[in-house]
């Protein structure tokens, strides 16, 4: 596949959205992104139709519908192989890049270190909702408990938020411990907005640029 997956992970409130959109206007002016290629921006959970319908039963089931653990693992799963399917592949196989907010790494975190479910059960239905596709860069935006709920507190919650402080300390151990396992990029979440835009930048300049796109 021609095109690049890159993905923005870390805890709720590190400034995915607000990265997003910064290199959804630097990157196709960068000059790192082949002529003719086009920048795709998605999310997880809901980047698809099916995503949209499923986003909304997972963070704000109506009623008495909200899943229990395992069943929420599977919505996660299902949404990505929908996404995947639907919408990523199909996109990097004409030679476009996609820049995903949230990817597999996020239910390893939530689901695994958050929830305490099977690591190895959640890494099997990553293959299978991925069809074995790895994003080519992932970046962890790494940004303290504290901080996250700082950020989030003028906010009302999802059901995750809602899941309390030992939750999110799990969640961010596991982001911690993913970050290092597989060698995503770690950026400092905590600084100014532009001090994080510019470390991003950087490192898809080292990671894209000429000398490096020539190696491949
Ligand atoms: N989830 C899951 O459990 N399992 C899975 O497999 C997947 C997801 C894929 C998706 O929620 C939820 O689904 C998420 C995990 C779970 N639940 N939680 N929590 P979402 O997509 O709606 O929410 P989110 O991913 O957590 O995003 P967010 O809370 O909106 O945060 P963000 O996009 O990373 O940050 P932001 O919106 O850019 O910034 C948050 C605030 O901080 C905002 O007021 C900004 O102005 C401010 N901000 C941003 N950057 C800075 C800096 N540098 N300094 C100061 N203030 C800043």
């Amino acid at each position: 596949m021609s095109g690049r997956l890159l993905v923005l992970e870390g805890i709720d409130g590190c400034g995915k959205t607000t990265q997003l959109r910064h290199l959804a206007n630097w990157l196709p002016r960068s000059g790192l992104m082949p002529e003719g290629a086009r920048l795709h921006l998605t999310r997880e959970p809901g980047g698809t139709a099916l995503g949209v319908a499923l986003r909304k039963l997972v963070l704000h089931p109506p009623g008495d519908a909200s899943p229990e653990p395992l069943a929420e693992l599977l919505l996660y799963a299902a949404d990505r192989a929908q996404h995947v399917a639907q919408l990523i592949r199909p996109t990097l196989e004409q030679g476009h890049w996609v820049l995903c907010d949230r990817f597999s790494g996020s239910t390893l975190a939530y689901q695994g270190y958050g929830r305490e479910l099977d690591l190895d059960l959640i890494q099997q239905l990553e293959q299978i909702a991925t069809a074995g596709l790895v994003p080519d860069l992932t970046f962890w935006l790494e940004l303290s408990v504290e901080e996250s709920l700082v950020r989030r507190d003028a906010r009302s919650n999802d059901r995750i938020e809602a899941e309390g402080v030992d939750f999110l300390t799990r969640v961010a151990t596991g982001f911690a411990v993913l970050a290092r396992e597989r060698s995503w990029v770690p950026l400092q979440a905590d600084q100014q907005v532009e001090s994080v835009s510019s470390a991003l930048e950087s490192q898809l300049n080292h990671h894209f640029g000429p000398l490096q796109e020539s190696m491949r």
